[in-house]
């Protein structure tokens, strides 16, 4: 009974994403649901995200996700970003549900790429599907070489995999390499981009990373094959 309750709430969440990625690619709005567990640097790498972008032209808005406060809404609204902040009251993850009401409050037309900073939670939001384009894993250097082994739907359910925080690589103990293979063991190819936001090492591999999977978006005819469908 329990079984058959989990699975009617997903297939109504793939619904409402479906619906969600429909009308994003209408928009041209390309989507990118960061997860990882807490505290792992979601907020910071869009920090230091949002003015690079901003400096080339890609318009931005973000969803925040968070149990109840409106901390890291206040911080990304501090870029000049236009950001929703989602209250989850405790849930452990962003649905579907959540992401639609959101798109209510945003000015999609303006937006090129939209944030979603899901819940800090390696386990649940690997679960839902919020109707985005792009998965982004994000993993510290600090939370252990374990991490991929033990949550591997998370890893499973990504495009790319951002290893943040590597200035702390010297302090962590953390094999960077060993930490690869795990990763491309799990999920074979999806590219793997060691990052630090507090310095800015391998912050051009991901803005380049992100450019890529746009254009190839794009290049798939995202947006352009949608109004096309549209009429
Ligand atoms: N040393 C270092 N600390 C970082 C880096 N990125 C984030 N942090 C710190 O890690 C903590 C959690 O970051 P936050 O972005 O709030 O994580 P979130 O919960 O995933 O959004 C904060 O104290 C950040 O200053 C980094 O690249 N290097
Ligand atoms: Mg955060």
């Amino acid at each position: 009974m329990e079984v058959e309750l989990v699975e009617s709430v997903l297939k109504s969440n793939d619904r409402i994403a479906r619906e969600i990625r429909e009308r994003l690619e209408r928009e041209g709005v390309f989507a990118v649901n960061l997860i990882s567990s807490p505290g792992a640097g979601k907020t910071t790498l869009l920090e230091a995200t949002l003015p690079s972008l901003q400096r080339q032209g890609v318009r931005c808005a973000v969803i925040e996700g968070d149990l109840f406060t409106t901390l890291d809404g206040e911080r990304i609204g501090r870029t000049g970003t236009p950001v929703v902040q989602l209250n989850t009251r405790g849930g452990c993850h962003l649905d579907a549900s959540m992401v639609a009401a959101a798109l209510e409050k945003l000015d999609l037309k303006a937006v090129d790429i939209l944030w979603i900073e899901n819940v800090g939670n390696l386990v649940c939001p690997a679960q839902y599907d919020l109707g985005e384009q792009l998965t982004v894993v994000l993993l510290s250097v600090v939370e252990g070489n374990d991490k991929p082994l033990k949550y591997p739907p998370a890893f499973l359910r990504a495009g790319a995999c951002v290893v943040t925080k590597t200035d702390l690589l010297p302090y962590s103990g953390l094999d960077l390499e060993r930490l690869k293979q795990d990763v491309e063991r799990i999920h074979p190819g999806m590219p793997f981009i060691p990052v630090s936001a507090r310095t800015g090492e391998g912050m051009e591999a991901w803005l380049a990373f992100l450019e890529r999977e746009r254009s190839r978006w794009q290049g798939r005819g995202g947006p352009a094959a949608a109004r096309m469908t549209a009429g």
